[in-house]
């Protein structure tokens, strides 16, 4: 039986046109999809939208449209964008779905009647008196503010004062601790782990509805609330499944990998975990969180004006190369400043030299010189390329595993300078370097298809020809 692998992205909000940062994890999520399903596995690729809250509800004021008028139009267009860059997810979550929020109804309807581990109410009503920032759609306390200010926002939050209904968070403190420690819930990278394990120790009971919200599910218990936005968020990894009443999400509960970045760490590493363990529910294997980029030193936002549209670099650079681009600039998990700058440089060098001008060199040559190949043509033939690949993928770092293909192909432009296959007059002379080397191309292009599906597809059908033909150019020199 193929092994099953249920992946996430965040569910983005729609107050935010879709950049480059939410492009990173849905084009990561799509890799680690392709390649599971490449590797035979059984699998499920999960993105959407967060689409309640005041900051959404504010923002679709602000253009004159009804919330839900508002939220379709950016929906549609982060699924728009995610089809420009080729993703490949098996569903499409919005939180103002009926599907959704009908299964986020049943989930509260859980949750009011469960326990805690040391059996009190998981629920409680209570009164929540304290600091909010609405960019964040958080509850912060006075230590986490910078001057006064929210420090992703650079606004004030709003003082609160208002009836809530409560997660009972502090009863599940140690078991989570345990949890983190022994890594039931694998908090990749490690720094992340510590982060979650430091802020569990000043966390404390969460709101879990909001009275003053107007754009939200109405809480069932209690019409006078609102489900609190994260609450609802979070509980789309569980209602796309059709959990509760839906056996499918049987099959795929638990997630095999959360990915998201590091701003919404708290919320998945603690706060999820326990509304899970609240259910009844077994906790995901694998939260993966990614630096935030920031763009010439400054943080990408909408606020800032410096967000980068994915369909910019699509236009330039086309979809592959801009999925290589991404991925290949820094290490998953790190800090990461977005040099845009050097794009078209990296562009030239990697790929309409390194990759297009290789392929295409080869292909022309064995073409004129008609020279037959029989290539071997399955992804586990040239096994030490394929295991030093995929050590590189299993532990994510993604710019490691692009530069093992790399550094293969800048070995085979090493062997055809060296040889000179051009100058040569016997055909099985030439064929003696160039099959080898075609064969190289053909191995990359196979372990690239999840990073760059039409490419490695243009490449391998080119490469898998008894004749290998000269094509069409990968990818023309920026200038
Ligand atoms: O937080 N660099 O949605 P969101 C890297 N709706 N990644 C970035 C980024 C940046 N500058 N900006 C955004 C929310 N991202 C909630 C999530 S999930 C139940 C609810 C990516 O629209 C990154 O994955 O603010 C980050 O975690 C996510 O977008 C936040 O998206």
């Amino acid at each position: 039986m193929s092994k099953k692998f249920y992946i996430t992205t965040p569910i983005y909000y729609v107050n935010d046109k879709p950049h480059i940062g939410h492009a990173y994890t849905t084009i990561v999520a799509d890799v680690l999809a392709r390649w599971h399903r490449q590797n035979k596995g059984d699998v499920f690729f999960l993105t959407g939208t967060d689409e309640h809250g005041t900051k959404v509800a504010e923002s679709a004021a602000a253009v004159g449209k009804t919330p839900q008028e508002f939220c379709d139009e950016i929906s549609a267009l982060f699924e728009a964008k995610w089809k420009n860059l080729n993703i490949s997810n098996d569903d499409f979550i919005r939180t103002t779905s009926a599907r959704h929020k009908k299964r986020v109804i049943e989930i509260f309807n859980l949750l009011k009647d469960a326990k805690t581990p040391q059996g009190r109410e998981v629920i409680y009503q209570g009164e929540y008196k304290g600091l909010y920032c609405t960019g964040c759609e958080k509850f912060l306390t006075e230590k986490e503010l910078v001057d006064g200010k929210c420090p992703d926002h650079k606004t004030a939050p709003a003082e609160l004062k208002e009836k809530n209904y409560f997660f009972r968070l502090s009863d599940y403190k140690d078991i989570l601790r345990k949890k983190i420690e022994k890594d039931e819930i694998n908090i990749f990278p490690v720094k992340r782990k510590n982060e979650a394990l430091a802020m569990l120790e000043f966390i404390d009971d969460f709101s879990v509805s909001r009275e003053t919200v107007k754009w939200g599910i109405d809480l069932p218990f209690d019409k006078s609330q609102k489900i609190y936005v994260w609450v609802d968020a979070l509980s789309n990894y569980l209602t796309a499944l059709g959990y509760p009443d839906d056996k499918n999400y049987k099959k795929w509960w638990p997630a095999d990998v959360q990915l998201m970045a590091q701003d919404i760490l708290k919320f998945h590493t603690l706060y999820w975990p326990a509304i899970l363990m609240a259910l009844g529910l077994s906790l995901p294997k694998n939260i993966c969180i990614h630096g935030f980029f920031t763009i010439n030193g400054e943080k990408m936002s909408k606020s800032l004006g410096n967000a980068i549209d994915p369909d910019e670099l699509v236009e330039k650079y086309g979809v592959d190369a801009t999925r290589y681009l991404l991925l290949s600039q820094f290490a998953f998990g790190e800090e990461a400043d977005v040099q845009v700058a050097r794009f078209p440089e990296k562009f030239n060098s990697n790929l309409a030299n390194g990759l297009g001008n290789l392929v295409a060199r080869v292909s022309n040559l064995l073409e004129k010189n008609k020279i037959p190949t029989d290539l071997r043509h399955d992804y586990n033939h040239d096994r030490k390329l394929t295991k030093e690949f995929e050590e590189k993928m299993e532990n994510y770092k993604f710019n490691e595993a692009l530069e093992v293909l790399w550094k293969r192909l800048r070995a085979c432009d090493e062997i055809l300078t060296k040889t000179e296959p051009w100058k040569m007059k016997n055909k099985e002379e030439i064929k003696k370097v160039l099959e080898p080397v075609a064969q190289d191309i053909l191995s990359v292009a196979e372990l690239l298809q999840p990073f760059m599906p039409a490419t490695s597809e243009k490449i391998v059908a080119q490469f898998g020809a008894k004749q290998i033909k000269k094509g069409e150019t990968l990818f023309p020199r920026i200038s």
